[in-house]
């Protein structure tokens, strides 16, 4: 393929790129020291999603919003889709909760009390109520369980438990509904996790049926682990249902999408792209999760929104052609050269041009800025409660 014809399905494959914001990067969030509240924070999650639709309105790829209940709970929900709705968005997945109830101390799904393992799946058909009042389709499944000490309790009864409750959440869900399975590798938990790695997501999930895929959150795995090779794996099983972007430099730091690592992104949309799974019917759903402890949160969500655009735009500028070629005549530094000369293109003026044919502003963080909306909420939000991570 010329250069050329390259450029062009490059800028035609961004166009269609969607990528999707989670509702709680717009609320104050921090540490365990200390949570900094900043001005013109939503008080609910109504204007959690007017502030999403300015991410959209000004990026023109991010027309999706995930919600996290209870956080988010309110009375009509199909109300917020509506008000979603007229703001240009959409409600996106439902995340489900099960990390913040005195009763899910000991677990949640694979806690050892039945009543309280009952409470977890009750909650999680609570979301599909969610999703069927808001239009969502697909339900995302994290689990905080797990144990501090060895011997705390018996590692193969609670895979057990987790594969009976996740049958009876998988089995609530409508036929047109999806389940996704996130896995983490420690923390809140420190000895095991029960869902720690994609192994065990993709075991519970292939046991459930097609609609169960595995999420893949870029912080969620121990230092040095290779995750474009998961990205390949799942892909080659169709497992992969979705992204949780972030970076990380040292745990879950929940940063930026690559801030920390541009080019582990990059690897990572190479992947995708040679796997076709950016198409906008992939089934994969790119998606942030990610807090704002110290900077402003829109314009965050905006240049990570415009991190994974750019390394999207580097992982389509690659001479397949030229690396196969590479490849197969064993070639070790030509097929690394071609990779690397995709990485190394400037990619900001390709995607500005996009924007521009897309009717935008070729550069979004200048434009959000003018446009006053920051000091017009800071000025409008006062009273109330700043939402928050918890609230
Ligand atoms: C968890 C996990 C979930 C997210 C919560 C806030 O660590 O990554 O995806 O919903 O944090
Ligand atoms: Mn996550």
């Amino acid at each position: 393929m010329a250069a050329s014809t390259r450029t062009e399905a490059a800028k035609s494959a961004l166009r269609q790129q969607t990528i999707e914001l989670p509702s709680w990067a717009f609320g104050n969030s921090g540490t365990r020291f200390k949570v900094f509240g900043q001005p013109g924070v939503p008080r609910d999650p109504f204007e959690k999603l007017a502030d999403a639709a300015q991410v959209h309105q000004y990026t023109g790829v991010a027309p999706r919003v995930s919600l996290h209940i209870p956080w988010d709970l309110v009375d009509d929900f199909s109300g917020l889709a509506r008000h979603a709705e007229d703001l240009g968005v959409q409600i996106g997945m439902i995340n489900s909760n099960v990390f913040q109830d005195d009763d899910f101390m000991l677990g949640s799904l694979a806690h050892p009390d039945p009543r309280v393992r009952a409470k977890a799946v009750d909650h999680h058909k609570q979301c599909i109520d969610v999703m069927r009042a808001t239009g969502s389709k697909d339900l995302k499944v994290w689990l905080s369980d797990g144990l501090n000490y060895p011997g705390q309790d018996s590692i193969r009864a609670r895979q057990d438990r987790i594969a009976e409750s996740l049958a009876e959440i998988y089995g609530a869900l409508d036929d047109d509904q999806h389940m996704v399975l996130e896995y983490k590798f420690f923390e809140p938990a420190f000895y095991i996790t029960d869902v720690p790695d994609w192994g065990t997501s993709l075991l519970h999930v292939m046991a459930l049926g097609d609609r169960a895929k595995v999420v893949l959150d870029t912080g969620h795995h121990a230092p040095g682990t290779n995750i474009e090779f998961i990205v390949a794996q799942l892909l080659r099983q169709g497992r992969l249902g979705a992204f949780d972007f972030n970076s990380r430099f040292y745990a879950d730091d929940d940063l930026m999408v690559g801030a920390a690592d541009p080019f582990q992104l990059f690897r990572i949309m190479h992947e995708i792209v040679l796997a076709g799974a950016h198409a906008p019917d992939s089934g994969v759903n790119f998606m942030l999760d990610q807090c704002h402890n110290i900077e402003p949160k829109i314009p965050a969500q905006i240049r990570s929104v415009m991190n994974v655009q750019e390394a999207t735009a580097k992982a389509l500028l690659v001479d397949v052609e030229a690396l196969t070629a590479a490849q197969l005549a064993g070639d070790v530094l030509g097929a690394h050269a071609v990779l690397m000369d995709a990485y190394d293109t400037d990619v900001r003026p390709l995607v500005a041009e996009v924007r521009e044919e897309m009717g935008l502003d070729p550069n979004p963080r200048a434009a959000f800025a003018a446009s006053g909306y920051a000091e017009k909420v800071a000025a409008e939000r006062v009273g109330g409660a700043q939402a928050g991570w918890g609230a």
